[in-house]
């Protein structure tokens, strides 16, 4: 049962608490909506975005857990998608946790389930209404608006004592068509200082980036609509100069000549600083060296047998690593790199890893520095064709390291189930503390296992994440339907993969 709410403040230490997302969207023909201001007498703030209330939903001081599922039934309506949400607890989050789950068919959720709306694509947390309980975001890229399949809508559900509870849809961007998949990715952080949360949402049509706060009918103070680059895949929002702004940095995905993705620093809603020596489909921030100020991690998944162009990754993928300091992160910085070919990383790179699809960050040994679990859901292990794995890299003073880094399968030890043909283990990663004593636990998401999808969670320690006794939950075991389309459990974390 909730404690007081103020009793404890977990995920405290040196790292500073950065919320970092992923998505998909672009740049171009800026549409400014400005919408009618909020009312001055809204809930007191009570530190939205610091790891207190970023997910923690319930507000007993645990961080809990959203689980996408977009290919879950409702009832008889095959693929509407569902979200899963675990609640965090003094022993963290297991099979017999307690849980909700939501569907568009959940009393107080806008819309209806239909076939293929994938609801839970994507999701992310934040607090839109700044009443000291965070809110849950979800996605649903398959949502048909009239006639217009795959238009997508967002929806946000609301964090309260008592759990998540109603939601309201956030408002799309005008001119969206069939396809657009907008709210493919999300992400969310105040970039503008004034303690209410902004987002950064992406489709195929372009980027969202909407300013806070948000009125409980969903409705933003601003949302600005770029449709520069024809689509966009991510989206990723954390301070990264020290002075309490967060930057916001859209990833518009492979573009002509750059097919790993150039990575677009926002200066302003209707303007961005190209950063020419990174690239990344995908991103996460947190502060690997400890300095206090926010690193920016992308994830570079395509090698050469997966694109043309002139910027393939290493072979199997890499991630790149830009650290923040007080001028920020500045067009000059080249990315230090890492792929499975760099000395101490477990594996080998091949052909179609993609190493660097996903990316989980947080300090999993508590030592004030976060570390990086990054996923490759294209893995083969012997003859298992996308099997999966999960490497986790070390946070330093001196930056990210490979040194002590590790790898992790479902032939590994305490990882439970065997690694298969398409299980897609660690499809989503994702580093949380959900019991609060200040070590992120390892969560990794295994959607392709069986018909069902697989979640893995293995409690952080001084030596890292404990796989022994660690905990695996199944998304039908978890309350989801099952009809023709696989269920996909735990395809989406928060910020958690690239959307490709
Ligand atoms: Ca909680
Ligand atoms: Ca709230
Ligand atoms: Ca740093
Ligand atoms: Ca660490």
């Amino acid at each position: 049962m909730p404690t007081s709410r103020t009793a404890r403040t977990p995920g405290t230490g040196r790292s500073r608490f950065l919320a970092g997302a992923v998505a998909v969207g672009a740049v171009a023909g800026l549409t400014a909506v400005v919408l009618p201001a909020q009312s001055a007498t809204a809930a007191p703030y009570r530190g939205a975005n610091n790891a207190t209330v970023q997910d923690d939903f319930n507000g007993d001081g645990y961080r809990d857990l959203a689980v996408g599922a977009p290919g879950a039934a409702s009832g008889r309506i095959d693929a509407a998608g569902a979200v899963v949400v675990l609640y965090g607890s003094a022993g963290g989050v297991t099979a017999s946790s307690r849980r909700t789950v939501i569907t568009q068919a959940t009393s107080g959720i806008p819309g209806g389930p239909e076939e293929w709306d994938r609801f839970g694509e994507a999701v992310a947390t934040a607090d839109l209404d700044r009443d000291g309980y965070a809110d849950l975001l979800v996605g649903a890229p398959g949502e048909a608006i009239g006639t217009m399949g795959n238009h997508g809508s967002l929806t946000v559900v609301w964090g309260g004592s008592a759990g998540l509870k109603g939601g309201a849809a956030v408002p799309t961007p005008t001119g969206l068509d069939e396809g657009c998949q907008f709210a493919a990715g999300i992400a969310a952080g105040d970039v503008t200082g004034d303690g209410a949360p902004d987002l950064g949402v992406t489709g195929q049509c372009g980027a969202t980036a909407y300013t806070g706060p948000f009125s409980r009918t969903g409705a933003p103070a601003r949302r600005d609509f770029v449709n520069r680059l024809g689509t966009n895949r991510g989206v990723v929002i954390g301070d990264v100069n020290g002075d309490g702004r967060a930057e916001r940095f859209w990833l518009p995905g492979p573009t002509t000549g750059d097919g790993s993705g150039p990575v677009h620093l926002e200066k302003q809603h209707n303007s961005y600083t190209e950063l020419p020596l990174a690239d990344g489909l995908s991103g996460r921030i947190g502060d690997i060296n400890g300095d206090g100020y926010g690193d920016l991690v992308t994830g570079v998944p395509y090698d050469a047998s997966l694109m043309s162009g002139d910027t393939p990754a290493h072979r199997g993928g890499e991630i790149h690593v830009l650290y923040g300091s007080a001028k920020g992160i500045t067009p000059d910085q080249k990315p230090q790199v890492f792929h499975q070919g760099t000395a101490s990383v477990p594996g080998n790179g091949e052909n179609g890893d993609l190493f660097g699809h996903a990316l989980g960050v947080g300090d999993v040994d508590g030592d004030g520095y976060a570390d990086v679990l990054v996923g490759s859901r294209g893995e083969d292990i012997g003859s298992a064709l996308d099997a999966g794995s999960a490497t986790l890299l070390r946070g330093s003073a001196a930056g990210l390291t490979a040194t002590g880094s590790t790898a992790y399968t479902q032939d590994t030890s305490g990882v439970p189930g065997g690694t298969e043909t398409g299980d897609r283990f660690a499809d989503a990663t994702h580093l949380v503390d959900l019991n609060g004593d200040g070590r992120a636990e390892a969560v990794v998401g295994i959607p392709g296992e069986n018909h069902d999808g697989l979640l893995w969670i293995a409690r952080g320690s001084a030596a890292g994440p404990v796989t022994g006794g660690s905990t695996a939950v199944g998304g039908t075991a978890a309350g989801l339907g099952y009809r023709y389309a696989d269920v996909d459990f735990g395809q989406a974390l928060p910020g958690a993969r690239s959307t490709i």
